[in-house]
């Protein structure tokens, strides 16, 4: 995520999600306009530990998912976080981008920061079937929860 403050009530739930499914993950503060040096260390780092997908939270001048794209061949889910524009400005700078770098772009703040969660569980489940069965499990649990009437 771009900032610390991208963790609390939002990203937290990101990695709430994927502990549930047990997938490892790593959690770090990185930015593509305050830190470049360290998002291009990581990524390095990422494509020679194997990591599988990177998911990449920024708010404002959201630029964190897309520069991370152009630095990888590593699918990227961009979270927009909120801002004082309630998060368009995050979401439209994660979004629009031009063709021949593709960022997944999931919805603002915590609705998507556990998509981008369920959304790799969904990925990764076309390769380890471990995951698709508790992805199966998640999703019947899930439509019991949703109540038949609103009183
Ligand atoms: C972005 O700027 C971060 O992703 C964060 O959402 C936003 C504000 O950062 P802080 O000023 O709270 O550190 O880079």
């Amino acid at each position: 995520m771009g900032s610390k403050s991208d963790w609390k009530g939002v990203m937290e739930h990101c990695s709430d999600t994927l502990k549930k499914f047990g997938i490892k993950h790593d959690v770090k503060v990185i930015s593509a306009h305050r830190t470049p040096k360290r998002l291009h260390k990581f990524l390095k780092k990422a494509e020679k530990d194997k990591m599988e997908i990177i998911i990449a939270a920024a708010g404002m001048s959201a630029h964190l998912a897309g520069v991370t794209a152009s630095l990888t061949t590593l699918p990227v889910l961009g979270v927009p976080t909120e801002s004082k524009l309630k998060g368009l400005d995050s979401l439209l700078s994660t979004v629009q981008m031009p063709s021949g770098i593709p960022v997944g772009t999931l919805a603002i703040g915590k609705a998507g920061a556990i998509n981008a969660a369920l959304l790799s569980v969904s990925i990764l489940s076309t390769r380890y079937p471990k995951y698709l069965q508790k992805l199966s499990q998640y999703r019947k649990s899930f439509e019991r929860k949703v109540p038949k009437s609103p009183y």
